[in-house]
């Protein structure tokens, strides 16, 4: 019977051959079959040499997987020698800066990997990536120890050495991987400043578990409410705005776990090309750019210099004026750039005077020459431009060139520009000359015309329209000037330098009376003079205090200048207020009126907070050798860069060809 299985009727030269036993294959057949069973050898075999784990499980494993032993044993022709283990990867080279697998490899381990490395580029024509050596600190009593220092380790045996080692190193070049160990104190320091700088850093605990607890991964946090805080300058996007401005924070106060935790997310899941809003490209330099940089600085690790990279690319657009001079805002997925609506068609003096150390410092880390050209334009178009009264105007419109109204101000909208001229020559080893020329004829107008004295003698900077004093009031971010004006003071003896120290130390005082005359000793957002009112608020907007750290900027600043104890105790006393008043469960929080006994929170922990006053207020109580004033620059948001040609920690590199042609576009 046929037909109840379907045959597969044949025919050879057109008779039916109905057996299917001597049946033969036809050649596309054996073809097919052929590379079935070579197809399933090649998967068993790789498979099995590829995952050696199977060993266990199978005698033929075994043997595969002894011969890739076999093999690696072989030498380092064929395969990557194994990295390194792990308590041998921090090598204490020089104290203050760590060194990985220098020394302590051995020298034919090293010429095998780069021989390996040069054939397998050659044979595959591509590169060989290093693994990222991250790491950090190592324990600082043994050169040989954990790699990281103990979390509430204050104290570092050799600080002297490291002092040493700092300036020695001022013409050494650093290796990519080296990084900087912060030590806080000398051993057996004053158990009192021990007491302080711990509560600081406990204080930084606080607000970081809270954000991330809360918010990680967002901006802000919301520390009353408990949840992300979303609106503000920095877009809709999850840009982590605490973790970027915190991180270099964390690194300085030695906690290392934390650290390593921002540090990663930085790695996976910073993207600001994901971002589909408008972003402050000033903030966003400052907070961002800023906090990257100084992270590269400290570690030496290349995921903060791309990121940085990555933040200021997508910034670029913005500076497409006929002037040079940057738009405000720009969003990062379209490339769209604008002014605030409140400013009309102008930019702002201290956003586009404020981007100078962190572009110039981009393009010696990166080769890159397109980020320091752009401010270079900036700084151009101002030394050229006529000024009013040896002044800068408040606003400027980057289409024409044109100041807008005639408002000056050491304050907002003024402040950071003033603050770069002279960092900006403080960080190129005081090489930009312009910088600081532009600064001295600056503030010799500013102090002839904003600098008053109030009845009872105290010392404030007001503002100005029109030449004319415009409001007898000082904000809360004027108070930055008491340092600026220190360190200019400092730093170069000219027939202005008995003048800024002293406006320095009475223009902190005032700032100090601002707070110590509200009834939380925290200061308002601006103060005036008139009548029998001094250095208080007077409407309700001007009463917030907003966490902001201008005033404890000073006293660091002023306490590393003139070892006067009062810096150190005003500070601890904002402590003590900020911790009374500012802090609750969920981190810390502004205030609505500094002159409650029991004022009202903002609900906002701002992301300054962790970078500069919660930095700021530990510096004040920490040795003179954690981040010395001459190899370092605080950035406008209190991250610190290298001096250059002074602190070994710059990491400029020569551009690369590549990069030269890019340069030349
Ligand atoms: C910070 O973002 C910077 O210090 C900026 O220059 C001014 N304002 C805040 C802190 O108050």
């Amino acid at each position: 019977m046929t037909g109840i299985l379907p045959s597969y009727q044949r025919f050879v030269n057109g008779v039916p051959v109905p057996s299917i036993s001597r049946r033969s294959f036809r050649l596309r057949e054996k073809y097919l079959i052929v590379s079935v069973l070579l197809t399933f050898a090649i998967v068993w075999l790789g498979a099995l040499f590829y995952l050696p784990e199977f060993k266990s499980s199978s005698s033929v494993n075994d043997s595969v997987y002894n011969v890739y032993k076999r093999i690696q044993k072989a030498g380092p022709e064929l395969l990557m020698p194994p990295p390194l283990a792990q308590h041998d990867e921090g090598r204490f080279n020089v104290v203050g800066v760590v060194r990985h697998g220098e020394d302590g490899d051995d020298p034919h381990v090293i010429e095998d990997r780069n021989r390996l490395r040069a054939k397998i580029e050659e044979e595959m024509g591509m590169k060989v990536l290093e693994r990222p050596q991250f790491d950090v600190a190592p324990s600082v009593s043994s050169s040989k120890g954990p790699s990281k220092p103990p979390v509430d380790a204050l104290e570092e045996p050799a600080v002297g050495a490291m002092k040493a080692v700092s300036q020695a190193g001022a013409k050494a070049m650093v290796k990519a991987d080296s990084q900087y160990v912060p030590v806080a104190l000398k051993p057996g320091a004053n158990p009192d400043l021990k007491h302080k700088l711990e509560t600081v850093k406990e204080m930084m605990r606080h607000a970081w578990n809270n954000y991330k607890l809360y918010a990680w991964g967002k901006n802000e946090l919301k520390p009353m409410s408990k949840r992300a805080h979303l609106s503000g300058v920095f877009g809709g996007g999850d840009l982590g705005a605490t973790i970027v401005d915190g991180l270099d924070t964390l690194y300085l106060m030695g906690l290392m776990d934390e650290f390593r935790e921002g540090r990663d997310w930085v790695a996976q899941h910073l993207n600001i090309n994901d971002v589909d809003s408008e972003l402050s490209v000033f903030e966003t330099t400052i907070r961002f750019v800023g906090g990257l940089l100084s992270c590269y600085s400290l570690t030496g690790d290349s995921v903060f210099k791309d990121k940085a990279a990555e933040v200021a690319d997508a910034l670029l657009p913005a500076f497409e004026t006929p002037t040079g001079l940057p738009y405000a805002l720009i969003n990062p997925s379209t490339k769209a750039s604008r002014q605030y609506h409140w400013a009309g068609p102008n930019s702002i003096l201290s956003e586009l005077g404020t981007l100078h150390m962190e572009f110039t410092y981009l393009s010696d880390v990166t080769g890159r020459d397109v980020y320091k050209k752009k401010v270079d334009r900036i700084r151009e178009t101002l030394r050229t431009i006529e000024k009013p009264g040896d002044l800068y105007p408040n606003f400027i419109n980057p289409r024409t060139g044109q100041w807008g109204q005639r408002h000056m101000s050491l304050g907002g909208l003024g402040d950071s520009f003033y603050e770069y001229l002279l960092k900006s020559w403080l960080v190129s080893g005081q090489a930009d000359e312009a910088a600081r020329v532009m600064f001295d004829t600056a503030m010799q107008a500013a102090l002839d015309k904003m600098l008053r004295v109030s009845p009872s003698g105290l010392s404030y900077l007001a503002e100005l329209k029109y030449g004319r004093i415009f409001e007898e009031k000082m904000d809360h971010l004027s108070c930055f000037a008491g340092g600026m004006f220190a360190l200019a003071s400092t730093t170069l003896e000219n027939t202005l330098s008995d003048r800024y120290m002293d406006v320095a130390k009475k223009l902190t005082h005032t700032c100090h009376e601002s707070y110590a005359r509200s009834d939380t000793k925290l200061g308002p957002e601006a103060f005036r003079f008139s009548g029998a009112v001094e250095a208080r608020a007077q409407k309700s907007n001007e009463k917030v205090y907003l966490l902001r750290p201008e005033t404890f900027e000073s006293y660091f600043i002023l306490w590393r200048l003139t070892k006067d104890e009062k810096y150190r105790d005003w500070g601890w006393e904002a402590v003590e207020a900020l911790e009374k008043h500012c802090r609750v469960d969920g981190g810390y929080t502004g205030l609505l009126n500094v002159y409650h006994q029991t004022p009202q929170g903002d609900d906002v922990q701002q992301s300054f907070f962790l970078a500069e006053t919660l930095k700021y207020l530990y510096l004040l109580f920490s040795d003179d050798t954690l981040l010395p004033l001459e190899e370092w620059v605080f950035n406008t948001e209190a991250h610190p860069f290298p001096v250059k040609g002074k602190n070994p920690l710059y990491r400029g590199v020569e551009a690369t060809d590549v990069e030269r042609e890019d340069n030349q576009l």
